[in-house]
């Protein structure tokens, strides 16, 4: 207590936080501010990303309550995800199997610049992915590999009509992979910007291009909005391309850059033919709403482009002290440059970007990329007073805020004056903060949420370990105001909001059973059965309240592979039913209604093993089980099944 104590006093002493503000929700307002009431419903959704629990959580604004985790990177035995026959092929990659990874930065679909509410992407950063996932039945619809990458962290942005989610990578790696030594780093390895396209119908994702830039770290990433649409912004560290050590030996020059990228100028040289085709081996994993079952495809090519080969595309913009946020403002004027290591918020202009390139007044180049002088392309500064900027979001009144890490807290300023409003401390250590909308032409500047690194006193304590936790602010005065801290999931690091009324009234209630085009689905339960194929038995099975069709199913031998097809015929929302079996070695399934799902058992020993529904689905949710009888391999006892005893 008393060395966080200590704590609280030095970020106390570096600004004027905390002056006159009551610390927590204290007071009545507050209180009344974030209640949402037995039976009503938030105003906002708020998608927070699970880091290293590798998918994403909704809860809601400004209660704070969790609703769902959605399963996107990571096997959830919660539904079934990843262990069901219909999903595994979502974590297929060129790797095989990998069941989890490391998620951090969601971002909702946009149409000109404003939340369109039908998809939300979100990266893997471990082994690079995209996914792509609906905002009618919050389910993964769809995963892309992205080759040549390593911590695929500078992702999964959108442009402003969502032509394409970006995913650049944080790791500069050999391209294509080789074997060769360490230290022959510098010069030698390559960082992947991989533009990803996505169908403007179905959301059908397509690797389009990919820019072999230098041998850089490229951190975060924003895209230019309005007049700066066209145009990308990546930020840059270890722009000295240090292979050890980076704490020290990526610390050294005084600037790095943001990378300012042409898009639309490297898309019509592609469209044109330019570009180098490579050979790659990447996964590309769609599921299919109507299937209710994903195929998983290899893909063998990537259309690399050399940056140096199309003029006037690629361009850095000197920033110092090693910068992680790269954050645009909503009018797309403002490139927002967080140098980690500084005080200082270094903010670029787009108009004066492109005077200066019109001008070619450069500064030199690094392999072949002209640098833009500094002074050039610079709007202003925020003397910010704080210690340690990572990430700044917007609202719609021309405000920034700006978080910062070492010195604990979150910092309001003017675009355009810089000059600093308001400071409210956080607790502890912020990351990421996210206003809904706040990554937009249009944010919806009510409340701001802070989500922080480092819990300590904030909950009771749950051993050596804490979930991370978030807080509410309200934006909507002159001075923020703290309403509310909630515990999170995994390590949310980005999040994205969204008004509910955009989302709520198109929320999938259920799946038709009329439409369900599952190969292996029972439509009606005449057409219940079991059937053999060699060593593999497939089982087709209905659920309605409160049984399994069959419920006795006998001529299964040790050695065989059991399929069971369960399809749920009912067609009343929220009424899943599960199943679970003996001895499985993989997860119970949830079966949405109208939902096909197959499980797979391999019976170790002869016996009478029973199977039940795991979700409490009416009063004789409990009567709702059976049996499946196992004989010896070299048993003759013929295939049966009933229910009733019919
Ligand atoms: Cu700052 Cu991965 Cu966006 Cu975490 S990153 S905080
Ligand atoms: Cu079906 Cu419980």
């Amino acid at each position: 207590m008393l060395s966080l104590f200590g704590l609280v006093m030095i970020f106390a002493s570096c600004g004027d936080q905390g002056k006159g503000s009551s610390n927590g929700a204290l007071s009545s307002s507050a209180a009344e501010k974030v209640y949402v009431a037995p039976g009503e419903q938030d105003d906002y959704y708020a998608f927070l990303s699970g880091g290293y629990s590798g998918n994403l959580t909704v809860y809601g604004l400004p209660s704070g309550r969790m609703f769902k985790e959605i399963p996107v990177f990571s096997q959830f035995p919660t539904t079934g995800y990843g262990y069901s026959e219909e999903t595994k092929p979502m974590l297929n990659t060129s790797f095989g199997f990998v069941p989890w990874d490391d998620s951090h930065h969601p971002d909702i679909s946009q149409t000109t610049g404003e939340l369109d509410g039908r998809w939300i992407f979100i990266n893997g950063n471990n082994t690079p992915r995209i996914a792509r996932i609906s905002l009618t039945t919050f389910e993964t619809e769809e995963i892309i590999e992205v080759p040549n990458s390593a911590g695929n962290h500078s992702s999964s942005f959108i442009t402003e009509n969502t032509e394409y989610v970006v995913a650049g990578t944080r790791f500069s790696v050999p391209v294509p992979q080789r074997d060769m030594p360490i230290n022959e780093y510098k010069g030698n390895f390559k960082g992947a910007l991989s533009f990803i396209s996505v169908d403007p119908e179905e959301g059908r994702m397509d690797l389009k291009f990919q820019l072999l830039m230098p041998g850089f770290n490229y951190d975060l990433s924003h895209p230019g909005r309005g007049a700066s649409h066209g145009w990308f912004f990546f930020t840059t560290y270890n722009t000295e391309e240090a292979n050890s050590l980076l704490e020290v030996n990526a610390s050294q020059n005084d600037k790095d850059f943001i990378a300012a990228i042409n898009w639309k100028k490297i898309e019509e040289y592609v469209n044109n033919g330019g570009g180098t085709k490579m050979p790659a081996n990447y996964a590309h994993n769609v599921y299919d709403e109507h299937t209710h079952s994903a195929t998983s495809t290899m893909k063998k090519e990537v259309l690399t482009v050399d940056p140096t080969q199309v003029p006037g595309a690629v361009y850095f913009l000197p920033t110092p002290k090693s910068p992680h946020g790269c954050d645009v403002d909503p009018s797309g004027e403002y490139i927002i440059g967080n140098g980690k290591l500084s005080a200082d918020l270094t903010v670029h202009s787009f108009t004066k970007m492109l005077a200066a390139i019109e001008g070619e007044k450069f500064d030199g180049e690094a392999y072949g990329i002209p640098i833009l002088k500094f002074e050039d392309v610079l709007a202003g500064q925020v003397k910010s007073g704080g210690l340690g900027p990572l990430h700044t979001e917007f609202d719609d009144k021309g405000n920034a805020y700006t978080t910062f890490f070492i010195s604990s807290e979150v910092v309001k300023w003017k675009l355009g004056t810089w000059e600093v409003i308001d400071r409210k401390p956080t607790y502890y250590s912020v990351g990421h903060l996210m206003i809904p909308g706040g990554n937009s032409r249009k944010p919806f500047g009510k409340y701001v949420v802070a989500m922080n690194k480092i819990t300590k006193d904030r909950y009771l304590p749950t051993g050596p370990e804490m979930e991370h936790s978030a807080q509410l602010y309200d934006i909507s005065g002159e001075k923020m105001e703290l309403l509310l801290d909630f515990p999170t999931h995994g390590e949310p690091h980005y999040a994205a909001g969204i008004p509910a009324e955009l989302l709520a009234p198109k929320s999938r209630k259920i799946y038709r059973l009329d439409e369900n085009k599952h190969e292996y689905a029972t439509l009606t339960t005449g057409d219940a059965r079991v059937e053999r194929n060699g060593k593999e038995v497939h089982i087709y099975m209905s659920t309605i309240r409160s049984h399994f069709t069959p419920d006795n199913i006998e001529g299964v031998k040790v050695g065989d592979k059991v399929y069971f097809h369960i399809t749920n015929h009912e067609q009343d929302f929220d009424v899943p039913h599960g199943f679970a079996m003996i001895g499985q070695n993989t997860s119970e399934i949830l079966i949405m209604p109208g939902q096909t799902k197959t499980s797979v058992w391999e019976p170790k020993a002869p016996g009478v093993w029973p199977f039940y529904c795991t979700d409490f689905c009416s009063a004789l949710h409990q009567e709702m089980q059976g049996y499946v009888r196992v004989s010896p391999a070299n048993s003759d006892i013929d295939l049966s099944w009933s229910l009733g005893g019919d």
